[in-house]
């Protein structure tokens, strides 16, 4: 039977065959790759064809009128008010928090507005070292977070021989704040595999009077699922992506418990950082959070976990390092270095492409190489576990990884041969596995 998706793909290729052809192709590429992204996740069909509505026509600047602050600057917002309230509703269900925020475009728009709402221009923030697994928006020099503001840094434990070794330094979070007395304290992170200690966060920024933020982009959907603590109620305000873990539409979303501070950051993200709300994107969030809260998704965030922890012992096995040795999340950094010195993250993110696993180089704790070459890959399995992939499948991806980049150190020739084999292998597992249109 014809799909929905089958249906807006006909209709496409009639008006504007040439983007009909590349998203075919792209629809394609996803359909028989393993997607490693830890960042990435495939959506359901309902969440993404609710983003392909006539919602997209509407202005709706402002909030529902049902809050305090509420009110629109546009008529005919009845039914985007009712949209927009039910994806605020869902979200404060899936954090057990008071007031969300759903309208930022994406994490970094979330990051932003918390930012404006919360600091002065100037103001000093600390987050973690950013090439030791922060995000840009926490300070990189060239992002509105390095500009505006003035970042300060926490690191990981870096001595080999400490029990802690590449997870976070707790005392040295609590002796950055005291020297530097933050506004906002940081945590949350991009590259981290670790469980975060939001107490020990919290504890820390109520020493210096900071503000705690916890950026929970890459583990939400962990945290909603219950594979992960909440960040509440010890962070005054959390943001998110919402297309990660949680499997959304691509987004942001602000939660806080407390209405001065929801008073601000909404205000922080219209009028002060975002004009007209993307209302489509906004109703396909309501939908992926009506997923997070049925109980099949509780199951869905345990099954992230045990393939990522079978995942990295797989590859321990087969002689890479994984930093911090493992992970409780879904994401593990691999050290390449552990295989061959000669490896590094741009070679093995090629290689792995070419034979149908997609991820991404990502430096590793102290990596002497440069972000473009890097000594590590990130790998995740949010992606391969929405296919319905298991554990025993976990050992399969492993070989195929070592067997890609054995061959690719081996040269050109043998990376040809075994890249080829291996693709064709992954396609067969992907048409076991297909995903859902
Ligand atoms: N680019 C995202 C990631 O891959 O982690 C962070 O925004």
């Amino acid at each position: 039977m014809p799909t929905a998706t089958d249906a807006v793909m006909s209709l496409l290729k009639s008006h504007d065959p040439a983007i009909a052809d590349l998203i075919a192709k792209e629809s394609e590429r996803q359909d028989t790759t393993l997607e490693l992204i830890a960042s990435e996740n495939h959506v359901s069909p309902a969440v993404m064809h609710a983003m392909g509505t006539c919602l997209t026509n509407k202005y709706a600047e402002g909030y529902p009128p049902n809050l305090p602050w509420g009110g629109r600057y546009y008529g005919g917002c009845v039914f985007h008010d009712q949209i927009e309230t039910i994806a605020r509703e869902r979200a404060k269900q899936m954090f057990a928090c008071s007031f969300a925020n759903v309208q930022p475009h994406s994490g970094a728009q979330a990051n932003q507005a918390v930012m404006h709402a919360l600091m002065e221009p100037g103001d000093t923030f600390a987050s973690l070292v950013l090439k030791d697994g922060g995000h840009l928006s926490h300070g990189m020099k060239l992002n509105f977070s390095g500009k505006f503001f003035k970042p300060v840094h926490y690191p990981l434990h870096y001595r080999k021989d400490h029990p802690e070794f590449e997870r976070i330094d707790y005392d040295a979070v609590k002796a950055v704040c005291r020297e530097h007395k933050p506004k906002l304290l940081m945590c949350g992170y991009s590259a981290y595999p670790r469980t975060i200690d939001f107490k020990k966060f919290r504890e820390a920024a109520d020493e210096c009077g900071a503000i705690l933020m916890a950026d929970v982009s890459h583990i939400a959907g962990l945290i909603v699922g219950g594979a992960h603590p909440s960040p509440f109620p010890h962070a005054h305000v959390a943001t998110t992506t919402t297309h990660k873990t949680l499997r959304g539409p691509r987004g942001g979303l602000i939660l806080s418990n407390d209405e001065e501070l929801a008073k601000k950051i909404d205000k922080a993200v219209f009028p002060g950082s975002q004009g007209g709300p993307l209302m489509h994107v906004i109703a396909a969030k309501a939908v992926a959070f009506a997923e997070c809260l049925k109980p099949e998704f509780k199951s869905y965030a345990a099954q992230v976990v045990k393939n990522a922890a079978a995942l990295a012992a797989e590859l321990t096995k087969l002689r890479y390092r994984i930093t911090s040795g493992g992970t409780d999340n879904h994401l593990m950094l691999v050290d390449l270095r552990g295989r061959s010195d000669a490896l590094t993250g741009s070679d093995a993110e090629r290689w792995l492409e070419h034979a149908a696993m997609v991820c991404n180089k990502n430096g590793i704790p102290e990596d002497p190489r440069p972000p473009k070459l890097t000594s590590g890959i990130r790998l995740g399995t949010p992606a391969i576990t929405t296919r319905g992939l298991r554990e025993p499948h976990m050992a399969t991806i492993a070989s195929w990884i070592d067997r890609v980049l054995s061959a690719g150190l081996a040269g050109e020739a043998e990376l040809a041969k075994v890249s080829a084999t291996v693709r064709d292998e992954i396609r067969a597992l992907c048409r076991e596995f297909p995903l859902t249109h």
